[in-house]
């Protein structure tokens, strides 16, 4: 509608649509008090080099650097707490889910987050394709000790069969969890609203998501406090943090779901 703020044009979208992906990054956790990879000043890899942290190169030439800083990486996602954004996605999930019928499922978070906070906001399905800090396996066989077995007391931790244990995370030239990529383009496929939240939308194949959404003629919107690679050729950019945007944008569609006008509120 000529006018309409960019917020109650996705807000509308929202009340209509059948099928919503939403894709979040680093940024949606920053307001909890986690740090993002790639802020200038703060992020973590303005202060330390992926290639010596996050790749399996990095983890077999010094175990012991890699095992100590994930595990601070862990204490660092266990101390803190969902945000208003994290429970602004658990809302719209059960309120989409509410609204229609469950199969197909009208709403799939994919996360780049492996903080687990998302699950801890109420946000039932979530597909994290890279992976959980809260799972450890073992290098050897692969065997995913309870976290709660493990003993943080050495570094690296040995496991029982004569390897050590690492994070389930995805680090750089590693393939993704193949369940988590199928559930993804699965629903990219279908989708006819996507979001990319709180992601830089450099790192693949995350970043090419949104083309296989548009491809499937999926309206498209980026909620960021900073502009990224897509937001030239996004329909609607929502520029500030998610933690303000998501509640407010939520509210509003239920508003609209209700048959009220957004803005009376
Ligand atoms: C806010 C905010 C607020 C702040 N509100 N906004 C195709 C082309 C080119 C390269 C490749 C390709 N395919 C594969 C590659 C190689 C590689 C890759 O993409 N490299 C690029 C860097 C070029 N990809 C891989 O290796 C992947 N594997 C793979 O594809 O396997 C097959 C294959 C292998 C080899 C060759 C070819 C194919 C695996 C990628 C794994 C990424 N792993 C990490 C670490 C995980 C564990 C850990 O946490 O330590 O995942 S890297 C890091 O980046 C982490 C994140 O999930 C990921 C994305 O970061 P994110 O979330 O976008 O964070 P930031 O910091 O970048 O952005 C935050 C944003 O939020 C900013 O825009 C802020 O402004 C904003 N923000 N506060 C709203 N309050």
């Amino acid at each position: 509608m000529p006018g309409e703020a960019s917020i109650d044009r996705v807000a509308r979208w929202l009340a209509e649509a059948r099928s919503v992906v939403v894709l979040t990054g680093a940024g949606v956790s920053a307001e909890s008090g986690l740090t993002t990879f790639r802020d200038p000043e703060e992020g973590l890899w303005s202060k330390y080099d992926p290639m010596d942290l996050a790749t399996i190169e990095a983890f077999e030439r010094d175990p012991e650097l890699v095992t100590r800083w994930y595990h601070w990486r862990f204490t660092k996602a266990r101390d803190v707490r969902p945000n208003p954004g994290h429970d602004a996605l658990a809302l719209l999930e059960r309120t989409l889910c509410a609204r229609m019928p469950d199969n197909p499922p009208p709403f799939t978070l994919i996360t780049q987050n492996i903080d687990g906070l998302h699950q801890r906001a109420g946000s039932r399905r979530v597909v994290e394709i890279h992976g959980s800090i809260h799972r450890w396996r073992c290098t050897c066989t692969g065997y995913e000790k309870p976290l709660s077995e493990i003993r943080f007391d050495r570094f690296p931790v040995p496991s029982e069969h004569g390897g050590f244990m690492r994070p389930c995370v995805v680090w750089f030239g590693e393939m993704l969890p193949q369940e988590a990529l199928e559930a993804s383009f699965e629903a990219l496929a279908r989708c006819d609203l996507f979001f990319s939240i709180g992601t830089s939308a450099t790192v693949y194949p995350a970043a090419g998501f949104i083309e296989v959404a548009r491809a499937a003629g999926a309206r498209t919107v980026e909620i960021n406090k900073d502009p990224t690679a897509n937001s030239p050729s996004v329909d609607v950019t929502l520029k500030g943090r998610s933690g303000a945007i998501l509640p407010d944008l939520v509210h509003q569609m239920d508003q609209l779901a209700r048959g009220g006008d957004a803005r009376d509120t």
